[in-house]
């Protein structure tokens, strides 16, 4: 697959694979240094391919050690091998058996892709090409076959051994201290979801019974010891399962379900056929050790993995291109089981801001790319937030310029027709067209160009004519490799809103198409005029977010405010008041940077506190709608030349207004909230104490006698995690008396709980303070911390690199140098890991002259490492270009 030759793959130059692999019989004993994977492949030539095509197969750092074709040893001339590769010069035309036994040392393998070991467990990663670190194979998502799988091991070492699939058989090996399992998976699968564990772990039990009847057992598998801290995900998994027959009518398909927690682990979860590997992050939850944030992320993941066994599994991708095609669609299917399962606004909210963190500025940078790329180097680099997230919203468009029915049909039509295949973007936008009739082309687009568009919006009111008349203009930025871009179908969700908050009807619209309330946006403008209209409305545009685009309106502040106020869609709501505070803190930073004084927005102030007092509304809303926009938000918004510590200036002196002004009415409103009895993680619960631990933080940061102390009994009183990371995170980030003594007592408390000393990594890591980059520094040097485990790195390094503004972007660029340097010792242990950071990076060309220069000195001196991994070379490269 991989064209060495020119540099990098590209979508253009994809051919199907000229030889077919039907059936893969692997027999792999295990041992922590010198593991032998013996794999019987039957393979056959593809229909186009001619007698005595040679046959390439993938390796990565393989050591072969043995080779036999229909049973018989080859010579020299035969065939060659090397770490990377294994060809055969001319295998029969007719179907043929090669044997391929291979060696392997799990022990140093600390890329923890193939095969490893976390705390001693044996554990597989393949996604995306894993697999040929484990046989020589043609390591392509579109070669299907069915896999059987004996485990062999020593019992004291590995009593538990799990595969793919079915269990066929298990039994001891006599006359040894060994035993094996042989698992067989009926359904044709890519090398990529091939999967092993092997391990002394803990089981927790479940079954589900599908819709059609069949028992399913479920088994999570921890570390002993971990079994109480497994109800939340098996709880998950079940509702999981049934969500997904009722909304989207898809049956599990095996008689077991097996999910692994290990805690070595470069993503967050994998999702083998019938064997899912997860982050133990993703698993493990007690009220003790995980937050409520934690409890909505396994939900999250937990459903995401399981519905990949349609969407992804059954139904792949053609090639590592079509990545969205399972990635952006599941994202979106558990987006949905997340919505239906707690509140669909404040879900929606919630992924909004995330994507508006994380994919706009991706989209904004250098390391900009389209949902389905057409090139990369390293297909690792490319499960980012625009696969992910931006995908996701591609899909929930097509939702709504459908419409519901329509979607379904074509979703339903989309499982039909392409199960069990590998599969590419446009076969599944055929399905849409199919089932509804509409033309896609255009809509295909999102597909294809990478860049944010804007939408700017022009309104005016004709009261004599009664005619309301919005201007609309769309452009998409220039990216990286692409310049020239043509207009989308954009579809805008919108209603007219009346002086008492209801939406006005109209007698006729002209100028776009429209269905029900859903513009369709074709043409770089259109100007779209609505008659009937008898006072001025305020319009509500992209309600619910319905297409990822930055709006430029005309409207003034105070259209926002009756927006935040009046709007019917809850979405738009929260957007309104986002849009004045984001408004008002880029006023406050440019004051920040001349040192002149920051006004403060009274109007948005006010605002605020009426928010905070309004009963009428969900107090998650009210928690999201009183946090005010990040200070990665303001700088994204501000676009270039950008001076963090100005962002931060202004974004704390409008904290502490809004705090100051509305501190009685906030620790009223504290004090009112109680949750009676133990912690549950429910929505609504969760909602109070979000809501009840964003007044905390005005609280704190409100400078105001005696709320120290109250943030102090909050952390000390606190009987779940939730409350108590909030309380500590407040003391630590606003330099309160007793930040050293609550980070101490946390760390009694939970040293030995990894996760738990995770976030406490993490509250010190994202400090705003000038000494937060040496306490880091020694951090890396605390007994806790562990260079070789991804989970500990991401929550020091990773969270000061992508969570602490104005230190890591440090003036004197020590934040800059201290990441690179990271980067460059993690490079040859865990590439993928050292990649994923480096993308700290993506926004440093936005950033003012001297940390410019001083960030693009870092990337250099990254790209400036002998033998640096294909990983970290891309992204330094592509960040610099
Ligand atoms: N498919 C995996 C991600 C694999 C990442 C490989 N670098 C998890 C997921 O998206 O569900
Ligand atoms: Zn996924």
């Amino acid at each position: 697959m991989r064209t060495e030759t020119a540099g990098g793959v590209r979508l253009e130059d994809y051919q199907p694979a000229p030889y077919t692999i039907d059936r893969v019989d692997l027999d792999i004993r295990l041992a922590p240094k010198a593991t032998r994977v013996s794999a019987r492949l039957s393979i056959r030539r593809s229909d186009n391919t001619a007698p005595g095509t040679p046959l390439v197969l993938d390796g990565d750092g393989l050591k072969l050690a043995g080779l036999l074709l229909d049973g018989s040893a080859l010579t020299f001339q035969d065939y060659s091998a090397s770490p990377d590769r294994l060809e055969i010069s001319t295998p029969p035309s007719g179907p043929f058996v090669l044997d391929i036994s291979t060696e392997l040392d799990p022990d140093a393998n600390t890329k923890l892709m193939g095969l490893y070991r976390s705390q001693g467990t044996y554990c597989t990663q393949c996604e995306a090409e894993g697999f040929r670190r484990i046989t020589y194979f043609l390591d392509r998502p579109d070669v299907l076959a069915i896999y059987s799988t004996r485990i062999e091991a020593r019992k004291a070492e590995a009593p538990v051994l799990l595969g793919n699939g079915n269990l066929v058989e298990a039994g001891e090996i006599e006359g040894t201290d060994r035993h094996f399992a042989i698992w067989h998976d009926p359904h044709p699968k890519p090398s990529y979801l091939f999967a092993l564990v092997a391990g002394d772990l803990a089981r927790v039990p479940g079954e589900f019974t599908t819709a059609s009847g069949r028992r399913v057992e479920l088994g999570i598998y921890v570390e002993h010891g971990n079994e109480g801290q497994c109800g939340w995900a098996l709880d998950s998994l079940k509702r999981s399962m049934r969500w997904d027959e009722q909304a989207f009518g898809r049956e599990y398909d095996l008689d077991v379900f097996n999910i692994v927690a290990v805690s070595d682990f470069n993503m967050g979860a994998m999702e083998n056929k019938g064997l899912n590997i997860f982050n133990d992050k993703y698993i493990l939850a007690d009220p003790d050790t995980a937050t409520d944030q934690d409890y909505a992320n396994i939900e999250a993941v937990i459903a995401h993995e399981y519905f990949h066994n349609w969407t992804g599994n059954r139904i792949t991708c053609r090639d590592w291109f079509q990545l969205c095609l399972k990635e952006g669609l599941t994202v979106f299917r558990d987006q949905e089981f997340s919505a239906d399962e707690r509140s669909r606004p404040v879900k929606r909210i919630s992924d909004v801001r995330l994507l508006k963190s994380h994919q706009f500025p991706e989209d904004a940078g250098p390391l900009a790319h389209p949902v389905r790329p057409r090139f990369y180097q390293e297909i690792n680099n490319f499960y980012t937030a625009t696969v992910y997230e931006k995908g996701a919203e591609v899909v929930r468009m097509l939702k709504t310029l459908l419409g519901d029915r329509a979607f379904r049909a074509g979703m339903d039509l989309f499982f039909e027709r392409h199960d069990g295949e590998a599969t590419t973007v446009e076969a599944f936008l055929e399905c849409f067209r199919t089932a509804s009739g509409e033309d896609l082309e255009q809509f295909a687009l999102w597909y294809e160009q990478a860049g944010t568009p804007t939408v700017a919006v022009k309104s005016h009111y004709d009261a004599e004519a009664k005619v309301f008349t919005l201007s609309f203009n769309q452009s998409i930025p220039p990216t990286p490799r692409q310049s020239d871009k043509k207009p989308m179908t954009i579809p805008v969700r919108f209603a007219l809103v009346g002086k008492d908050g209801s939406d006005l009807a109209y007698e006729a619209i002209s100028g776009a198409e429209a269905k029900g309330d859903v513009l369709k946006l074709q043409a770089p403008e259109h100007t779209v005029t609505f008659s009937g209209i008898g006072e001025r409305p305020i319009p509500s545009l992209f309600r619910g977010f319905s297409a990822p685009v930055i709006l430029e309106s005309d409207l003034s502040e105070e259209d926002y405010l009756f927006l935040a106020g009046k709007d019917g869609d809850p979405f738009n709501r929260w957007q309104a008041l986002q849009s004045v505070a984001l408004s008002s803190l880029v006023t406050g930073t440019n004051a920040a940077v001349k040192d002149s004084t920051i006004e403060v927005d009274d109007l948005l102030i006010h605002a605020l506190g009426a928010v905070a007092e309004d009963e009428s509304l969900d107090p998650a809303f009210r928690a999201l709608a009183l946090q005010l926009p990040s200070e990665a938000d303001i700088a994204r918004e501000i676009g270039s030349n950008v001076d963090p510590d100005a962002v931060a200036s202004a974004r704390d002196h409008l904290r502490k207004a809004v705090a100051q002004e509305n501190g009685t009415s906030f620790a009223r409103i504290y004090d009112s909230l109680s949750i009676d009895g133990p912690y549950r993680p429910d929505a609504a619960s969760a909602g109070m104490r979000a809501f009840r631990n964003t007044l905390l933080e005005y609280l704190a940061h409100s400078g105001i006698e005696g709320e120290a102390e109250r943030v102090r009994a909050h952390f000390r009183d606190a009987d779940n995690m939730t409350d108590r990371l909030a309380g500590l995170t407040q003391l630590v980030h606003a330099r309160l008396e007793g930040a050293d003594e609550a980070l101490a007592s946390y760390y009694e408390r939970h040293g030995t709980h990894p996760l738990a000393i995770d976030k406490w990594l993490t509250v010190q890591a994202t400090a705003g303070h000038p000494d937060t980059l040496d306490k880091v520094k020694a951090l890396t040097a605390h007994p806790a911390f562990s260079f070789a485990n991804p989970n500990r790195l991401r929550a020091l390094v990773g969270a000061f690199a992508t969570g602490n503004q104005t230190q890591f972007n440090r003036i004197d660029g020590a934040g800059f140098n201290f990441v690179a340097d990271t980067v460059l010792a993690l490079d040859d242990k865990n590439p993928q890991v050292a990649a994923r950071l480096l993308s700290a990076f993506r926004s440093w060309r936005a950033l003012e002259a001297t940390r410019r220069i001083l960030a693009e000195n870092a990337l250099r001196r990254v790209t400036e490492k002998p033998n640096l991994s294909r990983d970290v070379k891309d992204i330094a490269e592509r960040s610099l270009q």
